[in-house]
């Protein structure tokens, strides 16, 4: 049976059981008050003894929002989805998990309500797929909190979960540039050329990443001295030319003696045990391995001050990777195995028909849910917990290790922190990137839907593998997702081994240099991007939204295509095949278009709410600015930082009045909370055949370096006056 507590006007906690507490949440509920509830609003309550279930019955308009990290539609009615965390690199439709659980939902119809449930183990939420009205949610325990906030708005929803779970991190703003990745670049050498190449051909960049091969045998916190043997002087050098070096970590810690993370770890008995209590084997990239017991807060401290050797070099962020975490086999496992083929030994004219057996035994070796249940965490209380039960928080909790230490280790400065699985929480301290998707143009699509439903559980900073990961890609692919990438907040060509690489110049002339413009635009946009996303943090509203979001209408619930990206914005990315255009749907106000190439070119047309077939050649991205909102860009860099930003232009439709917040601060401390960050309120009036500007600077900390701004207003006929202004 469940109780009830207040939390806010619109919020109430509905417990049952005894929940273990997984940290999603920020509040302190020490002190709230319980009293019986027997039954949950909107839901029908179904228990038995291992369940809870949860069944809604839906109007026939209703539409599903967040889940975050699931694949299938934005509106996630007609599907079924489970969170349990899980490193499933072919996101097929059909697939039902990921790598992060995200159990937070918004109905949004004539009744609107979010639900957010903290559970860290298994749950289902069958949308409306078995049948098409219910939305059926189970929870395999009867121990767990459920949030219902009853607002009417979806932002204000998402609000509530914020002031729930915790405002969404803010990276360095150089986090914001363009970053080049590859499993792998081999050797120090190749990742000196990488950056070379970068400069040469006047592409911006800030970051690039070594995969796990810089490691000395997949060895965490180790170097491979033969292709790397002057890892920290290549930071340096990268460094200065305005490159970042990011390596990627895993938690497997190989048993090998006298290795120090593992010589450390066992005689702390800091690594999840088996049954028997003897230290949890299981296999991933360095053979057989250990994992820590990242739920246990000594074990976090330990493995945060290995992250030293890389903070010592100068490096500024991590990229944690296989933490859900993945397994490739264990020893348990591969017994099985050989018992399954010794069952299956046949004549070779019987193959047939024992195939598929042995597939099937092949398929559950890795990530095996009997191998989740068969290890255990120490809690910091002494108490033993099965893994499958906090099975979801793994990269949660691997990921505080690695930020708080940060903390220490670079004090007052905002890292890089990603990880690949995630839990509510999480998108406090860090983000998550979209994990092993395809070179196929299907993956834009994801993309484009994972952006809007990931902002939705406050991953702002988020993107998926540009060009794609697994796969080859075709130049055209690259370039598409080039431009789609420029509205990923966290914009990263990335791709494995031994698919076609995929940097700008593997392609021809005329891809590489659609492509180096397409990168100068994301930092032409760079005072936009951040000045909104800076805006949104502290407005606790999604940076990227879906159309729905902003406006009423029915039709704008069926577009999954096109997203604010900002408040500005509306970004409608070409993302099929060969094609030279696309539909576009126009609500509610009227648009400039600005089908976009470079920086330097701005042809702009005037559009009316409506349909629209707005054609795009390869080059070309087409954009919208919303009418009486403003785009601000400034001249493209190499790098963030590499100049001041003192010019900017302003660019709108103006028919009555718009206003503009520009915000900006350091871009690399956490001064702003203390009130250092300077904002330039722009306020634009229409006046017959003109307009007039003020400019209001509010900068006590002079964070602000603009000194001239061109501003380019279009009236509704898409006649342009322009004018410069001294500040
Ligand atoms: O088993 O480190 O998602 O980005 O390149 C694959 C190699 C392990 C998975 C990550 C991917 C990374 C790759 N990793």
């Amino acid at each position: 049976m469940f109780k009830k507590a207040q939390i806010s006007a619109q919020t109430h906690l509905y417990r049952s059981g005894e929940p273990f507490k997984t940290g999603a949440v920020i509040l302190d509920l020490s002190k709230v008050n319980f009293q019986d509830s027997p039954r949950i609003p909107y839901f029908e309550i179904e228990t038995n003894d291992k369940e809870t279930n949860l069944i809604y019955k839906m109007q026939e308009d209703d539409v599903v929002y967040g889940l975050g990290e699931t694949l299938g539609a934005l509106n996630k009615r007609g599907k079924i989805y489970q969170f349990y965390a899980t490193d499933d690199p072919l996101h097929t439709p059909d697939k039902k998990a990921l790598y992060g659980s995200h159990p937070f939902m918004i109905l949004d119809g004539e009744k609107s309500f979010g639900l957010f449930i903290d559970y860290p183990s298994e749950i289902i939420f069958d949308i409306g797929f078995t049948h098409k009205d219910y939305i059926k949610i189970t929870i395999f325990s009867k121990d767990l909190d459920i949030y219902l906030f009853e607002c009417d708005e979806k932002l204000t929803i998402i609000k509530e979960y914020f002031a729930l779970t915790g405002k969404p991190y803010i990276p360095p703003k150089w986090a914001f540039g363009f970053q080049q990745s590859r499993w792998s670049y081999f050797s120090e050498e190749e990742v000196r050329y990488v950056a070379n190449k970068y400069r040469e051909l006047d592409i911006p960049l800030d970051v690039i990443y070594t995969d796990i091969d810089y490691m000395d045998g997949y060895k965490v916190f180790t170097i491979n001295r033969e292709t790397f043997p002057n890892y920290e002087g290549m930071v340096k050098d990268l460094a200065q030319k305005g490159i970042k070096v990011i390596p990627i970590i895993d938690p497997g810690v190989k048993i090998e003696e006298g290795y120090h993370v593992y010589e450390e770890g066992k005689m702390n008995k800091y690594f999840c045990v088996d049954k028997n209590r003897e230290d949890f084997v299981a296999a991933v990239w360095p053979g057989l391995t250990h994992f820590p017991d990242f739920l246990n807060s000594d074990v976090r401290k330990w493995w945060g001050r290995q992250y030293k050797i890389f903070t010592d070099m100068g490096i500024k962020g991590v990229w944690n990777d296989m933490n859900e975490p993945s397994i490739f086999y264990t020893p348990t496992r591969v017994q099985k195995l050989f018992e399954s083929l010794e069952k299956a030994k046949v004549e070779e004219n019987e193959l047939g028909q024992k195939l598929s057996l042995i597939q099937e035994a092949i398929k559950n070796i890795p990530n095996n849910r009997e191998d989740y249940k068969s290890f255990y965490h120490k809690l910091d209380d002494g108490t033993l917990i099965n893994h499958d039960l906090v099975h979801n928080l793994y990269g949660l909790k691997m990921t505080e290790a690695a930020s708080e230490a940060l903390k220490t280790l670079l004090p007052n400065e905002r890292p890089l922190l990603l990880s690949r699985s995630s839990y509510p929480g999480l998108h406090r301290m860090a983000s998550i990137w979209m994990g092993d998707n395809m070179s196929w143009w299907e993956h834009m699509l994801v993309n484009i839907r994972l952006l809007q439903s990931l902002n939705m559980m406050g991953f702002f900073y988020t993107g998926a593998d540009i060009g794609g990961f697994g796969g080859d890609a075709s130049p055209e692919l690259v370039i598409r997702w080039m431009q789609l990438g420029v509205f990923n907040p966290f914009y990263r060509n990335h791709a494995a081994l031994n698919t076609r690489p995929q940097e700008p110049w593997q392609f021809d002339e005329e891809s590489l240099n659609i492509m180096r413009d397409t990168v100068r635009l994301r930092y032409a946009l760079l005072p936009y991007t951040y000045s909104e996303y800076m805006n949104s943090v502290k407005e606790s509203e999604p940076f990227i939204k879906p159309l729905s979001f902003v406006f009423d209408g029915k039709k704008e619930k069926d577009i999954e295509d096109q997203f604010m990206y900002g408040n500005s914005l509306m970004v409608a990315p070409v993302h099929e095949q060969n094609k030279k255009g696309r539909y576009v749907y126009l609500p509610d106000v009227k648009w400039l278009n600005w089908t976009a190439t470079k920086f330097e070119e701005r042809n702009m047309t005037v559009y009316k709410p409506g349909d629209y077939y707005i054609e795009a050649e390869l080059s070309q991205i087409p954009l919208f600015i919303k009418e009486n909102n403003l785009l601000v860009l400034t001249e493209p860099m190499n790098y963030v930082g590499e100049k001041e930003i003192t010019e900017l232009w302003i660019v709108g439709l103006v028919t009555s009045q718009a206003v503009y917040t520009y915000y900006d601060d350091d871009g690399l401390t956490y001064n702003f909370a203390k009130g250092e960050f300077g904002h330039l309120k722009i306020e634009i009036l229409k006046e017959s055949n003109d307009f007039k500007v003020q400019v209001e600077k509010e900068d006590p900390k002079n964070m602000i370096k603009v000194n001239k701004i061109h501003f380019e207003i279009y009236d509704e006929s898409g006649n342009v006056v322009k004018k410069d202004m001294i500040i």
